[in-house]
């Protein structure tokens, strides 16, 4: 399997993440990818290539102009303003306070508008990295729409928080809705995103909520329990014309593989039911058991074991990095799916 990577993401270095009430070094940060990268060269797993730029118009078929437009200037003018830190909202629209007929002009009434959570702080080569991760996401997608059976874009930063007009949860661009809607308008009739990361894809099932092209299959801690906390319950099934196109698979701390394995494979079933053409995995592995900000407890085995069943499903697939933040263990997780992809292959 090919593996698409850019060094661009390294702009990306937010100083802060606001957690627990403290200013700590962002848990996404730049070393997830050199240990992901540094197992595949060890496994030897497949060659490394860089990706091609194919612009906007992907970009734009999920995302609204005037957030592109929000995240490609903010630094500089939150920069402007006289702040001296990275972009982090501190003010929302909130139950009572919600006229979104006006866009604020100060920067940080824009931050608020747009984000989902105070998590993500924007610094200047923020855009920059999310637009290459776009490209990455995109390079993948050729490589499997050129005929291989699969590939794996190294993505980061991730995508799947991130909806038409929000960005957060470290995410900007989702690249996974980019990626799906691309085999759709490449021809496909029907394509499913699976989710096994360990949050709820907030942006991705919001994106493809109303719609019957894309089934959005969900595995992650209990919004009770775990960020995003509003949305991701089990009720929440789709709408409209998507009604039944939207499976969340909500479980609680301490999930181990024995009941998380029952929700994977419900939710391979229903996607093989619904008829899709191809697949996007949201492939994060921060359901390991030492993950320093999730609740499941999968061991490094059980990556194995749910990649090969990603290969049973037949279908064209594409990985894209999402989460993972047991950052010295993240590469053999990560290299784990995909060579239980390939052993199933
Ligand atoms: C991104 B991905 C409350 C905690 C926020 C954000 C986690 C984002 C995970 N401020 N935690 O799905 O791995
Ligand atoms: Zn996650």
């Amino acid at each position: 399997m090919l593996t698409v990577y850019s060094e661009d993401h390294r702009q990306h270095d937010s100083k802060y993440e606001i957690y627990g009430g403290e200013m700590v070094p962002p848990h996404e940060m730049p070393r997830r990818m050199d240990m992901v990268l540094g197992r595949l060269k060890s496994e030897n797993f497949g060659e490394i290539i860089e990706p091609e730029d194919f612009g906007m118009d992907a970009i734009r078929r999920i995302h609204d102009a005037d957030y592109l437009t929000f995240l490609e200037t903010i630094w500089a003018e939150w920069n402007a303003s006289g702040y001296k830190g990275d972009v982090i909202p501190t003010v929302w629209p909130s139950r009572r306070v919600n006229n979104l007929n006006h866009m604020p002009d100060f920067p940080e009434g824009k931050a608020g508008y747009y984000a989902l959570s105070s998590e993500t702080s924007i610094n200047k080569g923020t855009w920059p990295a999310a637009y290459t991760s776009a490209q990455v996401a995109l390079t993948a997608y050729k490589i499997v729409a050129d005929g291989a059976r699969s590939a794996f874009g190294l993505c980061r930063p991730p995508g799947h928080h991130a909806a038409a007009d929000m960005y957060g949860g470290y995410c900007f661009l989702n690249n996974a809705a980019i990626v799906a809607q691309k085999f759709l308008d490449d021809g496909a009739k029907k394509v499913a995103v699976l989710d096994p990361d360990f949050h709820h894809g907030n942006g991705t099932q919001s994106i493809f909520y109303d719609r019957d092209d894309v089934f959005y299959a969900s595995l992650h801690g209990d919004p009770n329990d775990m960020f995003p906390h509003f949305l991701g319950w089990a009720e929440e099934t789709g709408e409209g014309a998507g009604e039944g196109c939207n499976a969340n698979y909500p479980m609680p701390p301490g999930t181990g593989f024995d009941v998380w394995s029952r929700a994977f494979e419900d939710a391979c079933e229903k996607i093989t039911a619904f008829g899709a053409e191809a697949i996007v995995i949201s492939h994060g592995v921060d359901t390991y058991e030492n993950d320093p900000i999730s609740f499941f407890k999968l061991k490094h085995p059980d990556y194995v074991t749910y990649g090969k069943r990603i290969a049973d499903l037949g279908l064209p697939t594409v990985f894209l990095m999402e989460g993972g933040y047991a950052v010295e263990e993240i590469g053999i997780n990560t290299v784990n799916v995909l060579q239980g992809f390939e052993s199933g292959v």
